[in-house]
């Protein structure tokens, strides 16, 4: 069998490219050829610029273009995703890999992606201790595959030379599709749901301004916003400022007890973050290191293979409810 594409090629060694796919680089002898101009067909278009600067001038714009193109486009999509076919709660590794895996398979699902940070990623901008290559263990190369995203071969496991390059590569990948919509710099404060005869099922999200959940204390009245879901999947990651978010809410409500994260053992946590991610309550998914405080498992610090392939586990539960029971979920 050949080895996957993305791999880099043993021989090559410095690899400097910056946008393009290692298999896509050209190859000459079986070594990739990179010249010193950054292989300069690749910046045809912007050589049309060489020499034209004293003529140069944007095009014009009156300001209020400008804010009726960013308005118009989110209050449309405020109007769209009001009723969505899932909401995804944080856009971390695991968020935003049960994103792209779902969006994918299912173009014809509407699915808003709720992050309270203004920069969307989570804590997958660099490996462990700001190093920054991020390691993989084996058999989340798949999803690097899939994905596009070069990596070297260890053996066991597979080492990305940047963690900022896969989560940028992911990012662009989910942002890109049609029936995806992020909303950053917007917290989920609270769930929607209603009470029936099997016990409390989840139905949507309640939503606010991060800036406006932070600041909950200094105004008496900050009413939020609604998005209703018949499938939530919630991926807000372990404890912290705002981590965990629904693993608590559900527990202050006595849906469930929290287990709490236990310390770190990469063997044991990552095989139960992915066999553990499931729907918990009907309507609610949990995937990612949410789950650790749920169920009580291990951290693996900085691996991030169970991130990747408890969201394509939490794509695929997803796709389970939704088929079994969208209709009564919409009520
Ligand atoms: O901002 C949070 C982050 O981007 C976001 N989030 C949290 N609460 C939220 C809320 N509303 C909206 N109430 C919220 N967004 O959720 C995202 C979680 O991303 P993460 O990277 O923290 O979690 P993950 O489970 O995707 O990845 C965990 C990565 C870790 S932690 C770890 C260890 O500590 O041992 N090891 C790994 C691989």
């Amino acid at each position: 069998m050949s080895p996957p594409s993305a791999v880099y090629p043993a021989e090559f060694d410095g690899y400097t490219g910056t946008t393009k796919h290692v298999k896509d680089l050209p190859v000459q002898d079986g070594k990739v050829t990179l010249q010193a101009d950054g292989n300069k067909a690749d910046t045809k278009l912007l050589d049309g610029f060489a020499d034209k600067w004293e003529t140069f001038a944007f095009n014009p714009i009156r300001e209020s273009q400008v804010s009726r193109a960013m308005t118009r486009r989110y209050f449309k999509d405020l109007d769209v995703y009001a009723e969505s076919d899932v909401v995804i709660v944080g856009a971390g590794s695991c968020g935003l890999s049960t994103a792209y895996v779902l969006a994918k398979a299912r173009p014809d699902l509407k699915i808003a992606i709720i992050e309270a940070s203004v920069s969307p990623g989570g804590g997958c901008w660099l490996g462990g201790q700001l190093f920054s290559a991020m390691v993989l263990r084996k058999p989340a190369d798949k999803f690097l595959d899939d994905l596009g995203v070069a990596y070297e071969d260890e053996g066991n496991y597979v080492v990305v030379k940047h963690a900022s390059y896969f989560m940028g590569t992911l990012l662009s990948r989910v942002l890109e599709m049609p029936n995806v919509k992020l909303f950053n710099a917007t917290c989920v404060e609270d769930l929607v749901t209603r009470d029936g005869p099997t016990g409390v099922r989840v139905v949507g999200v309640v939503t606010n301004w991060t800036l406006v959940t932070q600041h909950h204390d200094e105004h008496s009245c900050m009413d939020p916003n609604t998005i209703n879901a018949p499938l939530v999947i919630s991926t807000t990651g372990h404890d912290g400022p705002f981590g965990a978010f629904c693993a608590k809410r559900l527990a202050s409500m006595g849906a469930i007890t929290l287990g709490g994260m236990r310390p770190l053992d990469m063997n044991t946590a990552e095989d139960a973050i992915v066999k553990g991610t499931r729907e918990v309550v009907p309507g609610l998914i949990f995937g990612g290191m949410e789950l650790s405080e749920l169920d009580g498992s291990n951290r693996m610090g900085p691996t991030f293979g169970a991130m990747v392939l408890s969201g394509v586990k939490a794509a695929e539960e997803a796709l389970k409810v939704w088929e079994q029971r969208h209709e009564e979920c919409k009520e």
